[in-house]
């Protein structure tokens, strides 16, 4: 085996590729260049990554979990500008993952939890109850939005 590489066109890598992604793109030019083209991001131990395509909502958290990850989950100004950063190069907004709670204009993470970091755009949420998701403008801030839009699938791990 010399060469190892990620088949962006099926999806993307398995967890154990992400895992020991360090080690792997020392060892594997392939996954250096990939790195290097910043297809994969990272902020404190987290990996975040993109293929690229678009998706709404359910097929985003779908898509990412097939892929041994979940949807991008911003915890820290660290991790939003490391999702932000494929927004910008794709020009396309993503969905994160939080989403309304049971209380209309109230929002949590997929696993209940309370948010302990938001970045709102001002004004926002306003969907009062129609804005059940959540979008990253491409200046990194955020907006209540319906689930139904095509956007960038952001994946973490
Ligand atoms: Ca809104």
């Amino acid at each position: 085996m010399g060469t190892l590489s990620i088949n962006w066109n099926i999806g993307f890598p398995d967890w154990k590729e992400v895992f020991y992604l360090p080690l792997l793109s020392a060892l594997f030019p392939p996954l250096a260049v990939l790195r290097l083209n910043k297809m994969i991001t990272e902020s404190g131990g987290k990996i975040f990554a993109s293929n690229g395509k678009s998706a709404d909502f359910e097929a985003t958290v779908e898509k990412c979990r097939e892929a041994g990850g979940s949807i991008a989950t911003p915890r820290s100004p660290g991790e939003n500008d490391a999702i932000l950063y494929f927004v910008k190069y794709f020009n396309t907004y993503a969905y994160l993952g939080i989403k309304q709670s049971l209380i209309p204009g109230k929002f949590q993470l997929l696993n209940g939890a309370q948010p302990s970091y938001t970045n709102w755009y001002s004004n926002e949420p306003s969907g009062k109850g129609e804005e059940e998701c959540v979008e990253m403008y491409t200046d990194g801030t955020w907006n209540d939005k319906k689930c139904n839009k095509n956007h960038l699938i952001v994946c973490q791990f």
